[in-house]
């Protein structure tokens, strides 16, 4: 970070650290979210969101933060917390599962509530979305979770009469976590952001079934300026061409697959420089075993300017051994 002002963006930071950056940035925080193991904080405009996904490597905690150059001021609506600099809106919710309420149910409810949300305070535009909930790949009455979950969106957005295309669709991410129930933070936009699609990848929201009865709905990467910055949003990436996935059982496989399929969404940014800008990545993998080699390939691929945080996370298709999704900021020109 250039010294002399909070900027807007993202910051992984570990237990060490997250406090004084905290206490530097006060006032201008839009959002902290915690992995691992739990602690206390500074206070912030809205509590810390925790999603339950052990940190893998040395440390035991990581901690997103996503910060704006200007003053943040909270707001809260039927119950959510969100932060607003003028720009962006930043919030979370969490909804328990209930004993006979089904995933689908409250992923539905769950989106009902996000555009209720963004819509009274007319930030309508939802830029990034994350999803988490636990036993992602497990059957649930005779459907797999995440594709329970799949189902559940599409209604909340038929039913908000919002579009499935381009124009109204963020980038996202779909992880398991550990424990807790559906936890899903976002940021929305008072302007839209600008999609982008991967060539070597099918859009999501055009799966066919035989991945779910309704397909997934986001982009591949959403590109937007906030606060100066030139911001790329690279959704959950994986080892995924066309639809399908590739090299069943051979995690080194899917890691170039994956590697190469963010690299082909940041060669869709105008004037892309490596050398410039900060690029943040949170790299999901399945089996701890594989964390040196998925480390190895990463560095190689995008040097060791560029932060990453490693989670032992479960993927939503069961054949998936890791996904990356990573942010990349750039001043403004
Ligand atoms: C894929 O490419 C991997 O359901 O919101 C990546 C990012 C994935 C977001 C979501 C799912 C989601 O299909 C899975």
């Amino acid at each position: 970070m250039r010294s002399g002002g909070t900027q807007f963006g993202l910051a992984y930071l570990d237990a060490g650290e997250v406090g004084a950056y905290l206490e530097r940035c006060s006032g201008k925080v839009l959002s902290v979210i915690g992995f691992g193991q739990p602690l206390p904080l500074p206070q912030t405009a809205c509590a810390p969101l925790w999603v339950d996904i052990p940190v893998l490597g040395a440390k035991h905690s990581s901690f997103e933060v996503w910060t704006s150059d200007a003053a943040v001021a909270a707001c809260e609506h039927e119950g959510i917390c969100g932060t607003t600099d003028g720009k962006v809106l930043f919030a979370s919710l969490t909804l328990p599962q209930r004993a006979g309420e089904t995933l689908e149910a409250l992923a539905s409810q769950a989106y009902m509530r996000i555009f209720g949300f963004i819509d009274r305070f007319e930030y309508r535009n939802l830029l990034r979305v994350w999803h988490y909930f636990p036993q992602i790949n497990d059957d649930e009455n005779g459907l797999e979770r995440y594709r329970g979950f799949n189902v559940g969106r599409h209604a909340a957005f038929v039913a908000n009469g919002r579009s499935i295309g381009e124009e109204d669709v963020p980038a996202a991410s779909a992880l398991g976590s550990n424990s807790g129930s559906l936890t899903i933070y976002f940021m929305a936009g008072k302007q839209p952001g600008k999609a982008v699609e991967n060539p070597r990848q099918v859009s999501a929201y055009h799966y066919p079934d035989k991945f779910g009865p309704k397909s997934p709905i986001f982009v591949r990467a959403l590109s937007v300026t906030l606060g100066g910055q030139d911001c790329f949003f690279i959704s959950g990436t994986a080892s995924i061409v066309g639809f399908e996935t590739l090299h069943l059982g051979d995690s080194a496989k899917q890691t170039a697959e994956t590697l190469l399929n963010i690299r082909t969404l940041l060669q869709q940014i105008p004037h892309y420089d490596p050398a410039q800008g900060r690029m943040l990545l949170k790299v999901y993998v399945r089996h701890e075993h594989d964390l040196a080699m998925v480390q190895d390939k990463v560095r190689a691929e995008f040097g060791t300017a560029c932060k990453a945080v490693y989670l032992h996370s479960n993927i939503c298709r069961s054949d998936l051994l890791l996904e990356i999704e990573g942010a990349y900021f750039n001043d403004a020109r």
